[in-house]
């Protein structure tokens, strides 16, 4: 008999509402593959050296504009090809605008569940700020951060309501502690995908 296609979990949500870190505790929790797709990005860029396409994919995103859709897209697919017979994948980050989602669903699949993590504005810069002092990755200086809230700002609203009309995305609110986040999400899913 063959198995059933694994459940894919979409986790959405502006920079720094914590994609990233709920997508790890959900990929854990269900024993589901995790893929990030600025990750993939970031990673192809790092592998991909002196190529025209990619260095300017890269000043794209350090810049915080959205890299193609298409490149986006091809990049997903491959990594799914990679991925083994799992129950589910968690893919955070994906996609980030209308003309993304369907695009996903016409050429891979329509998503099982959303999650949208809702977080203030200043909630986010907060944390941007911080993981910047941290960590700092291209994209986290003050200018592309500047453009990566104003361009999920202008998306979002568009993107939520496309996944409202189809019944499959859940507003989380976001503000609060990471573990109070997570408990939310958890009976959510026990709720709706088991
Ligand atoms: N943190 C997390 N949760 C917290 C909580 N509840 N309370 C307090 N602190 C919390 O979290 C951010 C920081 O906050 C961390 O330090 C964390 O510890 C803390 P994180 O989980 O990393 O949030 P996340 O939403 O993942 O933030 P991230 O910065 O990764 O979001 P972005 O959307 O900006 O980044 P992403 O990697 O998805 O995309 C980067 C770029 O790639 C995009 O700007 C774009 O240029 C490009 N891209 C595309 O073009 N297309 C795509 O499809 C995807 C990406
Ligand atoms: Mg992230």
């Amino acid at each position: 008999p063959t198995r059933p296609r694994p459940k894919i979990i979409l986790v959405l949500g502006g920079p720094g509402s914590g994609k990233g870190t709920q997508s790890l505790k959900i990929a854990e929790r269900y024993g589901f593959e995790y893929i990030s797709v600025g990750e993939l990005l970031r990673k192809k860029i790092h592998n991909t050296s002196s190529n025209r396409k990619w260095s300017l994919i890269a000043k794209i995103i350090t810049t915080g504009e959205l890299a193609p859709q298409e490149t986006t897209i091809t990049e997903i697919k491959q990594k799914l090809m990679q991925i083994p017979d799992e129950e589910g994948i968690v893919i955070d980050g994906f996609p980030r605008d209308v003309a993304q989602a369907l695009s996903f669903e016409d050429q891979i699949c329509t998503p099982d569940l959303v999650v949208f993590l809702a977080c203030s504005n200043q909630r986010l810069k907060e944390r941007l700020l911080k993981r910047a002092e941290q960590q700092g990755r291209p994209d986290d200086n003050l200018k592309a951060t500047q453009r990566r809230l104003i361009n999920f700002k202008q998306n979002a609203v568009p993107l939520v309501k496309y996944f409202q009309e189809k019944g499959l995305i859940i507003t989380f609110d976001a503000d609060r502690d990471e573990e109070e986040v997570f408990y939310d999400i958890r009976m959510a899913l026990d709720n709706k995908l088991f």
